[in-house]
């Protein structure tokens, strides 16, 4: 496959490169953190989405590549601003918690309490997570200083059981939800999701914010953040 090899080279060429989006407080308009999004630079070839490159990587056994460039970027950056830099968030699939070597080099490479303090990890779910073991990792992640999140709630494999077995910081709502908010059942749901997410102890995301009659009603659900195109698309940090 030629977007796969092309892929494998990518780092190695400088064009991979990560944009941020800020995950902003309802309330203050504060950042709470700010989103690391893989972006694949292409020169003379149309730029593949991240969902596709991501996915394919997954598939080819390539993502832990990815999840190290990532974690890089993201090391140098912190190095490069010091504290007064808002914790940034980046995505983990299944895969990337099945393997030990991501999960032990999270812990290496933010190797104190405090520098896993400035770290949320989303889990994504393309796929779904297949052992428990998964998620005693996750949880070893978060005994030891990282905060979590759930991605993507809602939909596809991110099911209620999620909530039972990952002890999540966050929970993000799928932008789904969002899109038909003002039509009674989806509202009923978006706030039931909201209730049990504060009885279990979790802070709420709402994902996908374009336009202010969305953001008008977050403000009326108890909805914590908020993230989306209104209040920052992602970009150069
Ligand atoms: O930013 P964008 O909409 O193009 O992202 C598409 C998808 O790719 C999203 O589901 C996002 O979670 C995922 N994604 C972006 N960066 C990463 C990454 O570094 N690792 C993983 N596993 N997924 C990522
Ligand atoms: O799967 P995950 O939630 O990580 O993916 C988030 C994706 O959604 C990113 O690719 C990001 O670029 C995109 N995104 C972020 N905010 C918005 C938005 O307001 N509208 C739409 N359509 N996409 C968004
Ligand atoms: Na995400
Ligand atoms: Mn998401």
């Amino acid at each position: 496959d030629r977007l796969l090899s092309d892929l494998h080279a990518a780092a190695a060429r400088d064009e991979l490169t990560v944009h941020f989006q800020p995950v902003q407080r309802l309330d203050t308009g504060q950042v709470e953190f700010q989103e690391a999004l893989l972006r694949w630079r292409r020169p003379n070839a149309a730029t593949p989405d991240t969902a596709t490159f991501v996915r394919l990587a997954e598939k080819n056994l390539a993502s832990d590549r990815l999840h190290r460039f990532v974690v890089q970027a993201i090391r140098d950056i912190q190095a490069r601003h010091g504290a007064d830099l808002a914790p940034i968030s980046l995505n983990l699939s299944p895969e990337q918690v099945a393997t030990d070597s991501a999960v032990d080099g999270l812990l290496a490479a933010f190797d104190t309490r405090e520098r896993r303090a400035s770290i949320v990890l989303e889990v994504t779910e393309h796929t779904r997570f297949r052992d428990m073991r998964q998620f005693e990792r996750l949880e070893e992640l978060r005994a030891n200083g990282f905060r979590l999140a759930i991605d993507d709630f809602g939909k596809n494999f991110a099911n209620m059981d999620y909530l039972a077995r990952i002890p999540a910081d966050y929970l993000k709502i799928d932008a789904e939800f969002l899109r038909h908010c003002g039509s009674a059942r989806w509202d009923t749901i978006f706030r039931s999701m909201i209730d049990l997410a504060h009885a279990l102890d979790m802070q709420v995301v709402a994902e996908g914010v374009e336009t202010q009659g969305q953001l008008d009603f977050l403000h009326k659900t108890g909805c914590d953040l908020a993230q989306g195109y209104l209040l920052g698309k992602p970009g150069p940090l």
